[in-house]
């Protein structure tokens, strides 16, 4: 039998090839393709009537939000097809008949499923029942909650608090994270990193320095009839398919979309929307305008490019382009701001964007001629070293125009997780604000730690130096999410004990600590019974509405708790009598919670009440009245400098992105259709001059090396394949490449790992 908890387990997916095909990518998205690979994935998952019946209740008004992206649901009507083909992978995943139970764990010991492929793992089926795995143990084996409760509270008890850490993945709902929250500073830490570190952070960071609120200023209705998109870092197509539906309508409505990709992804190039007859026809609807190929981190240069020509275009004819009325009221540093974009030549822009002067003139003049304009970015924008930096030059160019804070302008932070942004609204922060904190205290009747907590990064370093020895995970799969895998499962086997909330098997139940627990839990789409009586949860979307999310089938086992009763459990066991909050009340009737949000949390009045309003409510956005909760009340202009990447000679940045086929570290296939990829993920996509320069030929094996402080990473045996994009230009998809992201290469300020700017270079497969 295989010894388990080797240091010699493989914390990497397994290094084999399939069979790769290449083919040229589709020039629409979605249409009867999407519609029929949606059906594909649910029938083959879940049995065509229970998979129907949950995606007939997804994101309807009084159904289940989907488990997939935060993109928010139409505020009026709704069609009964609220879902995309990547909510129905999603809902088919979790919805699957297939069970990971305990005849699993007892035929396979940890170090067999290492061996599996992250598509083996997850497709398993669902967890069934806790399962512990004894120090020293080579295989799981069953424990019932109460020891599996009474387990942590020992371990916990023996620990200092700031060496215990507890993450949150962005699927708990605000019910679960607000009491895990609670939980965790009355145990006595704010060691409460998440997912957001590795996200949005850069995004909610430079918002809050910016304009007071680190979250976007739009409505989908804002989206639909603005008449300027820019999709900038982001590809919605795969990530955000329900934005396609917006997108379409903006240009229906005369919008103008302009997408900034190093790659031209086809989910921007046009629409085929899956519910017309015309759409499952073929017939598209072209999106983009203009595709703008910046080189991979060239984004700043080009916003300042963008910004350089907002002020010649003043200049040319003054009062027409700087909404000098708004700078003046609601803004500061605006002089500043024009000083700094005097010094900056066209040739460093030209030179670091990848992008002439002409092509940035072309994007600026839709942007400046749009009356009305929106930005939307996601991870190809918050993933580098100057993240922070890049979003507050987009911020000056809404300031400088005045398009913020106004019906059909504004920023779009395209959130990830379906309820990312209401974990943070609850205090899911290793850096909680003192208010919260106050209102927390008073609450609960408490201190909270002042002190701030680990974020992810620094949670991985702690463990790494010995300075943390619990990890507590509320969903997710922190191992292959993590940057660095091998020096995040030193981290992770360091601890005494790792515990996963999860609803199915991953690669962070094989990497653990001394001892090991799987806590498995209620998905989203099923019936939440507590004391006989039905439950439903709140979550918030991309776009700040709180709406309910209620599940009607019958769970995967009878022996599942919902993510409140387990995080209610865990508190009552650790905590006893040195709480007074009523974990077993709250943990029966969630309205319980709901009234305590209520009195902490700001926006959340008469929730209870409030929250059966079909559709739910809009939390306040001070930004969209133009008010700024900032310092001295005013919007701030930012000087950012240019501080590229150097890179030396032979050298490419690499990017690690999603395919079409897969949520985060879930993987439901081994296609990318959209990118012309079939039965493949270890390829790397590359700009053709480059492999020929390097004399390396298509679908050749290559190892690829990444390069930080004198430090080398490797990531071996992975098909090299052209692709359109610029020169330099590389990608590789998550988490298989994540071996490579290093640990401390970090973005300023926000410490999001700069999983889309590692500086690589290429050799032939050695092997
Ligand atoms: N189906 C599905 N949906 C998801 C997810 C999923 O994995 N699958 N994940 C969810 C989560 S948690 C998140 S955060 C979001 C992620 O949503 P995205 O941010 O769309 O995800 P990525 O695949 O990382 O894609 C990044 C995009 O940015 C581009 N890009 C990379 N580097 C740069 C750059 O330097 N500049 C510019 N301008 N562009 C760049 C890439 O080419 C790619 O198009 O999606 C959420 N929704
Ligand atoms: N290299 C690289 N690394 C990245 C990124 C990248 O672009 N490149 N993206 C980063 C981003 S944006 C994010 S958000 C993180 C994601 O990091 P995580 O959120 O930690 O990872 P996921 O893959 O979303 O987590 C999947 C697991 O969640 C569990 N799960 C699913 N549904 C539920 C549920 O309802 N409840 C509970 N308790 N568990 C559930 C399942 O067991 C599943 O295996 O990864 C980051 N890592
Ligand atoms: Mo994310």
């Amino acid at each position: 039998m295989a010894a388990s908890q080797s240091p010699t387990a493989d914390p990497e997916p397994p290094r084999k090839l399939l069979r790769l095909t290449q083919s040229v990518p589709p020039e629409k998205a979605v249409g009867a393709t999407a519609v029929l690979n949606s059906m594909r994935h649910v029938q083959a998952q879940s049995g065509l009537a229970r998979g129907t019946k949950a995606l007939l209740r997804a994101n309807q008004k009084g159904g289940f939000d989907c488990p997939s992206c935060a993109w928010p649901d139409p505020d009026d009507e709704r069609s009964s097809f609220e879902f995309c083909e990547n909510g129905a992978k999603a809902i088919a995943t979790e919805t699957t008949r297939k069970r990971a139970d305990r005849e699993l764990f007892a035929q396979n010991s940890i170090a067999d499923l290492a061996a599996w492929s992250d598509f083996e793992l997850n497709d398993a089926g669902r967890l069934t029942e806790p399962m512990v795995l004894d120090a020293g143990a080579t295989h799981y084996r069953p424990i019932g909650w109460d020891d599996a409760f009474a387990l942590i509270a020992e371990e916990l008890n023996a620990t200092d608090p700031n060496e215990a850490i507890f993450y949150t993945s962005g699927r708990a709902s605000n019910e679960a994270a607000f009491l895990y929250q609670l939980f965790v500073r009355q145990f006595g830490t704010n060691n409460l990193p998440d997912c957001s570190n590795m996200c949005h952070e850069s995004s909610g960071a430079a918002l809050k320095m910016t304009i007071g609120i680190g979250k976007g200023t739009v409505t989908l209705d804002d989206i639909e009839h603005t008449d300027c998109v820019m999709v900038i870092g982001q590809n919605p197509g795969t990530n955000h398919p329900r934005m396609l539906t917006s997108l379409e309508k903006t240009v229906q409505h005369g919008g103008r979309i302009v997408s900034v990709n190093p790659l031209l992804e086809t989910g921007v190039k046009a629409f085929a929307h899956p519910q017309k007859i015309s759409g499952l026809l073929g017939k598209a609807t072209p999106l983009q305008s203009l595709h703008v190929p910046v080189r991979i981190n060239g984004d700043l240069p080009f916003v300042k490019g963008l910004l350089k020509c907002v002020l010649a275009a003043e200049s040319a004819n003054p009062g027409s382009v700087v909404d000098r009325t708004f700078i003046e009221q609601h803004t500061e540093g605006y002089e500043a701001l024009v000083a700094d974009l005097e010094h900056i030549s066209w040739e460093d822009i030209a030179h670091q964007s990848g992008l002439t002067k002409n092509q940035i003139q072309e994007a600026a003049e839709v942007f400046i001629g749009a009356k009305e304009a929106i930005t939307c970015w996601a991870m190809g924008l918050t993933q580098h070293h100057n993240a922070v930096e890049t979003i507050q030059e987009l911020v000056n160019l809404h300031l400088l125009t005045g398009k913020i804070g106004r019906p059909r302008s504004g920023l779009c932070p395209v959130r990830g997780h379906s309820n990312v942004q209401g974990d943070r609204t609850m205090g899911i922060w290793e850096r909680p604000p003192e208010p919260f904190l106050k209102k927390l205290d008073q609450e609960f009747g408490f201190k909270s730690p002042r002190e701030f907590g680990y974020d992810t990064v620094e949670a991985i370093e702690a463990m790494h130096e010995g300075k943390a020895r619990v990890f507590f995970a509320l969903g997710g799969n922190f191992l292959s999410a993590a940057p660095d895998t091998h020096f995040t499962a030193e981290a992770l086997r360091k601890c005494a004990l790792t515990v996963q909330v999860s609803t199915k098997l991953n690669r962070s139940h094989l990497i653990t600590g001394q001892r090991a627990l799987i806590l498995p839990c209620l998905g989203r789409t099923e019936t939440d019974l507590r004391n006989g009586q039905p439950q439903f949860v709140t979550v918030e979307n991309s776009m700040g509405v709180v709406h309910s999310s209620e599940g009607r089938l019958d769970p995967a086992s009878s022996d599942l708790l919902s993510e409140v009763a387990i995080v209610c459990c865990l508190a009552a066991a650790t905590l006893g009598e040195r709480s007074t909050v009523p974990w077993a009340d709250m943990a029966q009737d969630y309205n319980l919670i709901r009234e305590r949000i209520e009195r902490v949390v700001p926006g959340f009045d008469k929730f209870n009440l409030r929250i059966h309003q079909p559709g739910g409510f809009y939390l306040p956005n001070g930004v969209k009245e133009r008010r700024w909760d900032t310092k001295n009340g005013k919007a701030r202009f930012t000087v950012n400098t240019l501080n590229p990447l150097r890179l030396e000679a032979g050298q490419l940045l690499l990017q690690t992105f999603r395919s079409h086929d897969q949520f985060n570290t879930t993987i439901y296939g081994n296609n990318d259709r959209y990118r012309g990829i079939a039965n493949e993920r270890r390829v790397i996509f590359l700009n053709r001059e480059d492999m020929r320069e390097r004399g390396i030929e298509p679908q050749q094996p290559v190892d690829i090396t990444s390069h930080f402080h004198g430090e080398t990473r490797t990531a071996e045996l992975f098909l090299a394949i052209p692709y359109e994009t610029p020169r330099g230009c590389a990608a590789a998809y998550y988490p298989e490449a994540n071996v490579l992201v290093p640990i401390h290469a970090t973005a300023n300020i926000s410490q999001t790992p700069t999983s889309k700017s590692i500086v690589i270079t290429i050799a032939p497969h050695a092997g």
